[in-house]
């Protein structure tokens, strides 16, 4: 008889989420992600100043709001014909590199590392599932030490985002054309010596911290594979290229399917509401999608939609970005280190696909783009102009496509009468947490936890430990609210 758990919240995420999932003799049969939030961007933009989608979309989460900026600033930068000035790429880069880093300490630190380590009996580490913590004593230690470290390495992360961006998590300096700020020598000063105190933490601390959780839970190197479909927009301009499918990037634009590396065409993209409380059951692309809720829809059962690249799910994040690097072979110091991380655990590449993959990889990228930082910083010209004039046309379209913490992210505009007339957001957390499609395909965190072995119903620390390690975002992921917060109908999730 298939005993059915559900965990609903997941805590230790951002966002309302809850997963339901069937067990029989031991094993999850089937997993739904449900996404128990509603939201509303999409509409609160249409009408408005184009310029309003920078501040307005970054509201859309207080994580990873700095990767909404540059996304809708590139949507205007196409739609209003104006590309940055040098500056004005680099300290967006920036404020985007520091964001990455603090929120990957955050996920690793103070969001998953409560799943590892026993702790102190007390909150934030209790009440939780009771985990199998095989933890050596004087690990534990160092590891529990670590978390309050990590909060100052957080913050000076933090500091440094603000010091380009005016203030954080909403940055006031992202325009169409670059940023507002002043590129000053004390400025550039001001970041340095952070980046150096957070580089030395990175290094030092969080690489090793996640190898020592890799080497004592080896078995999570096998566990929560998810569809092996991997995607990546790119993300960390280096260069001016008007298109950005065409722009050059730290992180480049690519995708995986079957171990191979293949190019992305974002005409593929599309999102499907068969299973999301949103009127219609079929596929659209982005610039044209339509967001009308439907909450006593048959059958439904998140508020996410169901994003697909050529009908296929994709994961997003850190994974895809990592595995395209090592594919393409465009970062040799980013492939050297992954291989030895690997080498010194006695893993392969292949057992990237997994909890440890997902935590190894952000941990590595966090590495590498502090050290790209570093060059970025020295790159910048003080004194010379960090934004490029605009005009808002009467009509126009334009999309970004970047890489929020969390993976691949897209934003879509039309512009008509110089206002807004239609604005989509395709995130990183649809992506990984999306219901199924109409052709019944589960999302990527669904197919992570198909198969997995649950030794106690009641205490289903497995599951967390593998939807965790998505580091998923509901918030960001429904994107949807009310905009005076009307009830939309009442509905169990249970
Ligand atoms: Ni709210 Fe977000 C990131 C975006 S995730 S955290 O990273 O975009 O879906
Ligand atoms: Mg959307």
């Amino acid at each position: 008889m298939p005993e059915k758990i559900v965990i609903d919240p997941l805590t230790r995420i951002e966002g309302h989420l809850a997963i339901e999932a069937s067990v029989d003799g031991g094993r999850i049969q089937e997993a739904r992600v449900v996404g128990s939030l509603y939201r509303g961007f999409e509409q609160i933009l249409a009408g408005r100043e184009p310029q309003d989608a920078i501040p307005i979309t970054q509201r859309i989460c207080g994580v990873c709001p700095v990767s909404h900026a540059v996304t809708s600033a590139q949507c205007l930068d196409r739609a209003l014909g104006v590309m940055p000035t040098e500056n004005g790429r680099i300290i967006r880069n920036l404020i985007q590199g520091a964001n990455y880093i603090q929120s990957h300490i955050v996920h690793f630190y103070h969001l998953s590392l409560v799943d590892f380590v026993r702790g102190p009996q007390a909150p934030p580490f209790v009440p939780r599932y009771e985990n199998d913590y095989r933890m050596p004593e004087q690990a534990e230690k160092q590891l529990v030490s670590h978390y309050l470290q990590a909060l100052q390495a957080r913050l000076k992360a933090h500091e440094m985002a603000a010091i380009f961006a005016g203030k954080i998590p909403h940055v006031a300096s992202i325009v169409p054309g670059g940023v507002t700020v002043p590129a000053t020598v004390d400025k550039v000063t001001a970041f340095l010596w952070r980046l150096n105190e957070v580089q030395e933490f990175i290094d030092n601390v969080y690489l090793a911290d996640v190898m020592t959780v890799a080497r004592v839970y080896r078995d999570y190197a096998d566990m929560g594979a998810g569809p092996r479909n991997l995607l990546s927009f790119g993300v960390f301009d280096l260069d001016g290229e008007p298109d950005v499918t065409k722009r050059k990037r730290l992180f480049r634009m690519g995708r995986v399917k079957d171990g191979k590396l293949l190019p992305v065409d974002p005409a593929q993209i599309t999102e499907d509401t068969r299973f999301g409380w949103y009127e219609g059951d079929g596929a659209q692309p982005p610039a044209k999608g339509e967001t009308r809720p439907a909450p006593s829809k048959q059958d439904a059962y998140s508020w996410l939609k169901a994003p697909r690249y050529g009908g296929d799910p994709y994961e997003v994040g850190p994974l895809a970005r990592v595995m395209v690097a090592l594919l393409d072979g465009s970062l040799p110091e980013l492939a050297a280190a992954a291989d030895s991380a690997l080498k010194d655990l006695g893993f392969e590449r292949r057992h990237l696909y997994s909890v440890t993959g997902r935590h190894l990889a952000r941990a590595l990228e966090a590495q590498v783009l502090a050290r790209a930082m570093r060059k970025w910083l020295l790159e910048i010209k003080p004194n010379q102009p960090t934004a490029a004039d605009f005009k808002v046309p009467k009509q126009a379209e334009g999309f970004g496509l970047w890489e929020a913490p969390r993976g691949a992210l897209g934003h879509w505009i039309r512009i008509e009468d110089r206002k807004i007339a239609q604005y989509q957001a395709v995130v990183p957390t649809t992506w990984n947490g999306s219901p199924r499609d109409g052709r019944g395909r589960p999302g990527p965190i669904e197919a992570a936890l198909h198969g997995v072995a649950v030794k106690d119903a009641k205490n289903p620390f497995e599951i967390a430990r593998i939807v965790r390690s998505f580091d998923p975002c509901i918030a960001c992921a429904v994107h949807l609210a009310t905009p005076r917060g009307e009830g939309l109908g009442e509905f169990r999730i249970l």
